[in-house]
């Protein structure tokens, strides 16, 4: 079934749940906020609501309901492909239900329709100084194709507000089928001959995306599959994906609000830790010539600590186990190139920091994230340079934020306003 189709068909009984909820529950307490979490970042305040994923600080991420291992095993695949289609788990995080292969297909041939990107995109990429980070060429790509929002278009016409997810739906589906052509587009401008990629109309997202960055190992294609289902959604309070509902929520466009994200992404607490932590592990190689034993690589860990900076990859702000992000990543890296000196440096890192940080007693979560090994995944790939590693971020995780703006907007989900207090108000309380 077509995905609007599909969403149409779930609206009513979710919109009147809600509505019966918000009835006969509204004033009901879930939760209490701490002045600590009010000067902590928020952290574990329940404030939030996205049916479309959910992080268990136990298990990790679900979505829709799928652990990773689940999600890789349901979706349709390609022929002979270990990967499934990316258009298949977009299928999923939009309605909720299992794809079949023709579903799947359906949206692979949606973005194949909609990858055509205008040329002065490229144009406004290429006037940019050398030294433009990837990630501020990324972002204003995005910004720059905002004239083409169906979303501010129809509301401007006076579109009633029930109507507004559809052509959310058009834009997300619009922003999304291009996001590969540009990433791949950005790292020929910085790092090879700016040549504009060109999409293949016999190959997947996924598959396109390895074809545009000139890679034709089968093992890129099935990478950059997993790649941009795993780091598609974490639920709604990480900063990527709560900048993109925050500025969504005043009816900004997908354009405006996923530039937001993306910015969001780009700092290194948080998406920007890949390309950080793939420098951790090429300088703990460089200090050692190689992989070192663990004792030295314990020193190394303790150096870090004790210069004030942190372990990129290690913590999670909700995460209390090894990241499943991580692990699937990881069981890939070894059952295709385990002699790969990064992977068993990233590995014996796994063994040795999580104790490390244990030890030093600030972290909450010594376990890895997804950011530990991602960076090690596309260097052996021949993706040596790490501004671009938070692009593929980003490009995976336009899935879920724009899966969740569309059912905002279906939703009708109000202007997000919190109230803040000031010190004073906080010591006399
Ligand atoms: N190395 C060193 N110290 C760490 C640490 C790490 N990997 N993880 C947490 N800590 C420290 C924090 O800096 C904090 O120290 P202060 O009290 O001095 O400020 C203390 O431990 C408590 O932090 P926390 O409550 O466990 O973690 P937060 O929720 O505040 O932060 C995160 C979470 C991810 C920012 C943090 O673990 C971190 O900085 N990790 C390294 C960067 C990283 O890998 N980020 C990627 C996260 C995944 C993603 O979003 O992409």
């Amino acid at each position: 079934m077509g995905i609007k189709e599909n969403i149409s068909e779930k609206l009513p009984e979710l919109r009147s749940r809600v509505m019966k909820l918000l009835k006969e529950k509204g004033d009901q307490i879930i939760d209490h906020v701490t002045i600590g979490q009010v000067y902590g970042g928020m952290r574990n305040s329940k404030v939030l609501v996205s049916d479309i994923s959910y992080v268990d600080p136990a298990e990790g991420i679900r979505f829709r309901g799928y652990s990773i291992p689940e999600v890789l095993a349901k979706l349709p695949k390609p022929d002979s492909a270990e990967m499934p289609y990316v258009g298949g788990l977009y299928y999923l995080l939009l309605t909720g239900d299992i794809p079949s292969k023709e579903d799947a297909l359906m949206v692979e041939n949606e973005w194949f329709k909609r990858s055509n990107v205008p040329s002065y995109v490229f144009e406004t990429l290429k006037i940019l100084p050398g030294n433009t980070h990837p990630m501020t060429l990324f972002t204003l790509a995005v910004q720059s194709l905002q004239t083409q929002s169906e979303f501010s278009r129809l509301y401007h016409e006076g579109m009633k507000k029930e109507d507004y997810w559809e052509p959310m739906l058009e834009d997300s589906l619009n922003l999304t089928a291009k996001l590969p052509v540009i990433a791949a587009y950005i790292y020929n401008l910085k790092f090879r001959d700016g040549e504009i990629p060109t999409v293949d109309p016999n190959l997947d997202w996924g598959a396109n995306f390895a074809q545009m960055m000139g890679i034709s190992e089968d093992g890129y294609t099935e990478l950059a599959r997993l790649y941009f289902i795993i780091h598609s959604d974490h639920e709604s309070g990480n900063v990527s994906a709560h900048a993109t509902h925050l500025v969504g929520s005043s009816l900004s466009d997908i354009y405006y609000a996923f530039s937001a994200g993306l910015n969001g992404l780009a700092g290194p607490l948080h998406g920007l830790a890949n390309q950080e932590c793939l420098g951790w592990l090429l300088n703990v190689k460089d200090e050692f010539g190689g992989v070192p034993t663990k004792e030295q690589l314990r020193e190394f860990a303790w150096k870090t600590l004790e210069s004030g900076k942190v372990i990129p990859g290690y913590g999670h702000a909700v995460l209390r186990v090894p990241d499943p992000r991580f692990t699937a990543q990881m069981k890939f890296a070894k059952s295709r190139f385990p002699q790969d000196d990064l992977v068993k440096l990233a590995d014996m890192v796994f063994e040795v920091v999580p104790q490390v940080l244990k030890e030093q007693g600030k972290a909450k979560n010594p376990a890895p994230n997804v950011d530990a090994i991602s960076g090690t995944l596309q260097y052996h790939y021949g993706i040596r340079e790490f501004d671009f590693y938070t692009v593929l971020f980003g490009v995976s995780r336009a899935l879920g934020v724009s899966a969740n703006l569309v059912w905002a907007r279906a939703l009708g989900q109000p202007l997000e306003r919190p109230k803040s207090l000031t010190t004073k108000m906080l010591e006399e309380s």
